[in-house]
């Protein structure tokens, strides 16, 4: 295909893979470490650097339409977030790393094979992919945690102020083993998964693209603004306060008595825009300009005590999970089990990202035999991830497809590549012709 499109073969391939996360849910981005592992699902691109300044973007499923734009002269459009403005971010983001002033043109061709808007990643295996492409293209090299940090930064200019574990695990991945990811510095360390589990994704076939929905910023948004709440509260300087992680930092106090603390300073109803502004003695427009983000204008509720408890308490599942990886009791199962059947019930009730689908999938899972069954990534549609004893597998995946699946029309249109058994993938890499 690329031949007949450019006229000419690709001088290199570049793949990054999605990700599945297993635990960890929306608490990247208040600093808390989270952990995923990658799939084998990724984004491939060829490529073929040009002497022209041209960049020519193909896709080989014809519903993502060719796109072509000067390479130094890129806009990406926020408020329509076609799949070339993906690519864009990581062209963007390394072009401004480099402060490339001569960047190279090229020709590329994409297939993907992650589930788009499905809480896989494929928007930042894309970013990711192109963010790689455009560093060898230019001749230029770079480890794999910058790498990760520059597209993490650079997936936020379609507009989503995301947290960085999907860039970072499609950099940091290896084959074999899923991995914690801490931020700032960004480090992974190697989980070992217990051995007579398997981990099975289940797509509920609801799509929630992230980019064109506000979903997801308003939790982020609601997030910080619990943060200036609760430092307001203990007399910090809540003004240069950002992350919740950054609040029980500051007091030096664990995860578990930042839960109590959430517990005496909010109260359950939702806050208004008014009384968040005599809180914190600003006026609604620094409420505007400063907290609130582009997306985000309208709102005019916020749910900081349900949102900061998830937050805490998902935080300290992530380290139990590790914890009872490295230390593999004889009913590690189980336990993990738990914890991410608790991660469920606290995106479900306490974060609000679920939906009825994802909760029916869970149900479906859980009554045939997982021992542990959750959303994974933003939600609001998208898969589940379950844990499930290897001799049940087989059983499992026939049970589960008939009782979801056949039941669904539109979903039984996309049964093929909806529920399926994984393994810690290797992250993302450069293919050379030799
Ligand atoms: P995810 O949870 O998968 O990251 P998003 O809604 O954030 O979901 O991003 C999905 C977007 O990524 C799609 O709407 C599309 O623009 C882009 N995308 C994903 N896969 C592909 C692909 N194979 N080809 C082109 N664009 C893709
Ligand atoms: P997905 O599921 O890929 O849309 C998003 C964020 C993550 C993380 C999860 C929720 C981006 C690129 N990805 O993932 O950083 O916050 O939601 O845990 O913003």
């Amino acid at each position: 295909m690329f031949v007949s499109k450019f006229g000419s073969a690709p001088k290199f391939y570049v793949r990054a893979p999605g990700r599945v996360n297993l635990i960890g849910e929306h608490i990247d981005y208040c600093g808390y470490a989270v952990l995923p592992m990658a799939i084998e699902q990724d984004i491939l691109i060829a490529v073929e650097p040009v002497k022209t300044q041209v960049v020519q973007l193909a896709n080989t499923n014809s519903s993502y339409l060719d796109f072509s734009t000067s390479a130094n002269n890129i806009e990406i459009n926020k408020t329509k977030p076609l799949w070339h403005n993906y690519f864009l971010c990581g062209l963007k983001g390394i072009q401004e790393h480099f402060g490339l002033n001569n960047p190279t043109g090229m020709n590329c061709l994409l297939d993907g094979t992650i589930p788009p808007s499905s809480g896989l990643s494929s928007s930042s295996a894309l970013v990711c992919c192109a963010g790689l492409v455009t560093v060898r293209a230019n001749g230029k090299t770079l480890s794999k945690v910058e790498l990760a940090e520059i597209c993490s930064k650079s997936e936020r200019y379609i507009g989503t102020e995301g947290g960085g574990m999907d860039q970072s695990i499609s950099f940091l991945a290896e084959e074999g083993t899923a991995k914690l990811i801490e931020f700032s510095p960004l480090r992974a360390t190697d989980v070992r998964l217990p051995s007579g589990a398997a981990f099975v994704i289940a797509n509920s076939c609801v799509e929630m693209n992230k980019a064109a929905t506000s979903h997801y910023n308003i939790r982020v948004m609601e997030c910080r603004l619990a943060t200036k709440l609760l430092s307001k509260s203990k007399g910090l300087d809540w003004k240069k306060m950002l992350k919740l992680q950054d609040v029980q930092v500051k007091l030096g106090v664990s995860l578990e008595e930042m839960l109590t603390i959430v517990e005496e300073v909010f109260h359950p109803e939702p806050y208004s825009t008014e009384e968040i502004c005599k809180y914190l003695g600003i006026s609604l427009e620094e409420f505007r300009t400063q907290i609130l983000s582009q997306n985000t204008q309208d709102v005019s509720t916020f749910k900081l005590y349900q949102r900061a408890k998830h937050v805490y308490g998902e935080a300290a599942r992530v380290l139990e999970f590790k914890k009872i990886c490295d230390e593999a009791p004889a009913n590690a199962i189980q336990l993990l089990g738990e914890l991410m059947n608790q991660s469920h019930i606290s995106c479900k009730e306490m974060y609000e990202c679920s939906c009825p689908e994802l909760d029916r999938l869970v149900d479906i899972c859980l009554q045939f035999g997982a021992i542990g069954s959750r959303l994974t990534g933003a939600g609001w549609g998208g898969c589940t991830v379950s844990m499930v004893p290897t001799d049940k597998l087989n059983n499992f995946l026939k049970n589960v497809e008939k009782a979801y699946y056949q039941t669904n029309v539109q979903s039984s249109a996309l049964e093929n590549n909806s529920l399926f058994a994984t393994k810690p993938g290797r992250g993302a890499l450069v293919f050379v012709e030799a």
